[in-house]
């Protein structure tokens, strides 16, 4: 199967982020690769026209507290996206299963709660080489996709907003 290059998209497709405020959270455990998808997401926000005022970064410990980061964010800021970092790398206990389960369905539910575009870029892989090629490696990188999808989701719901305000 092929696998997509993260980092691969159309420039064209990518609506002006000037005006657009995001919060990143990263996770500090396999910070190797977090941290390479942070500056990742921070690049191609900043490529796309997003100001660094408006790129604000916090840390979590592990990825199962991506969730209330995110969740900070969307009750203490004015962003207009979060994005989630994090790598989870399969061990030899079921830790994986839960820590994924539970940032997915975090991730998911704070999409709806706050109405809000929240980015899953979180790796999730049977071994550190499969993260270190997504983290800037041979595949990309998840933190570019990621930022470029919430780029492509706030204008999307800006439009939406837009929409309903001429009626
Ligand atoms: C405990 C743990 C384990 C075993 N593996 C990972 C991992 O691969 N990636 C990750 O982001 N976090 C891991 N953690 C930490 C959990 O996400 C969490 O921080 C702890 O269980 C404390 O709640």
């Amino acid at each position: 199967m092929a696998t997509k290059n993260l980092s691969a998209y159309d420039l064209n497709s990518v609506p002006d982020g000037k005006d657009m405020k995001f919060g990143i959270v990263v996770s500090e455990w396999n910070y190797e690769i977090t941290g390479a998808l942070a500056r990742g997401a921070v690049e191609t926000l900043k490529k796309h026209g997003v100001k660094d005022d408006d790129i604000l970064v916090n840390h979590v410990p592990g990825s199962f507290e991506l969730t209330l980061g995110g969740q900070f964010f969307a009750e203490y800021t004015d962003v207009d996206s979060i994005i989630l970092l994090g790598c989870v790398i399969q061990g030899e206990t079921r830790h994986f299963d839960f820590i994924c389960q539970g940032v997915a369905k975090g991730a998911t539910d704070l999409n709806i709660k706050y109405n809000l575009p929240v980015i899953f870029g979180i790796l999730t892989t049977d071994n550190q080489q499969q993260a270190l090629d997504r983290a800037g490696g041979k595949l990309g990188n998840k933190g570019d996709e990621a930022a470029v999808t919430a780029i492509k989701m706030v204008s999307l719901q800006k439009n939406f907003e837009s929409e309903i305000q001429i009626e």
